[in-house]
């Protein structure tokens, strides 16, 4: 199975994915967590990146493509995977397409968690990483309502989209994932 997790920061996307590969065997993607390593082994990309993730910002579509492309390219990834925060663009989408469809292996779900920006506000505070302080909270949400957002239409008009409601309990917020990738195995 391969799929894409599409939600704005907070949504548990991470939190998750940690719950779906371990039922479903998947490779879990997250680019947020291949920045964070970047950026702690000071690679010139994580240094690049760490400027735009410490204002909330999305690093640019080049930089992420080119990773994401590369990691897709590795054996391990052909019995499937979860991308966890990547396309966060319609370019990014747009590229993640091409390669896909170039192999005539195209993805098979899009699972999108939805949830109430003053929820965001709460659990991401309560997280305390370094970019989760209230004003670059802020820009990112504005970077996912203008950039990520339209993604929702993008995969609906696809066929693939489906929504999650990403309030409840982790527990509970599974139990509905699994219902959908159930329903699509
Ligand atoms: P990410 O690392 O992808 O981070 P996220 O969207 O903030 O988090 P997520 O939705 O995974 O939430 P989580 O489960 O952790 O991105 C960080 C940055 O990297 C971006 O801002 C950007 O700069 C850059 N980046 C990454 N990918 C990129 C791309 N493709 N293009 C450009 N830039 C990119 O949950 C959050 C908190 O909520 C946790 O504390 C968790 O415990 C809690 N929580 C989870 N589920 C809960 C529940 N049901 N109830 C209550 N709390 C819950």
């Amino acid at each position: 199975m391969k799929m894409v997790f599409v939600g704005p920061p907070g949504a548990g996307k991470g939190t998750q994915a940690e719950k779906i590969i371990a039922k479903y065997g998947l490779l879990h993607l997250s680019t947020g967590d291949m920045l964070r390593a970047a950026r702690d082994a000071k690679t010139p990309i994580g240094i690049k990146a760490e400027e735009y993730m410490s204002s909330g910002q999305l690093v640019p579509d080049e930089v992420i493509i080119g990773i994401v492309v590369d990691r897709l390219a590795q054996p391990d990834a052909k019995k499937g995977f979860l991308l966890d925060g990547f396309p966060r663009t319609l370019v990014q989408a747009g590229e993640l397409d091409r390669n896909l469809n170039a192999a005539s292996d195209p993805l098979d779900v899009v699972l999108e968690l939805r949830v109430p920006e003053d929820e965001l506000y709460k659990r991401l505070a309560s997280r305390g990483r370094a970019d989760d302080k209230p004003e670059v909270i802020k820009e990112r949400l504005v970077a996912y309502r203008k950039q990520t957002e339209p993604l929702v239409e993008y995969y609906s008009k696809q066929g693939i989209l489906k929504t999650i409601d990403g309030i409840g309990s982790v527990d509970e917020i599974f139990a509905r994932v699994e219902k959908v990738l159930d329903s699509c195995r």
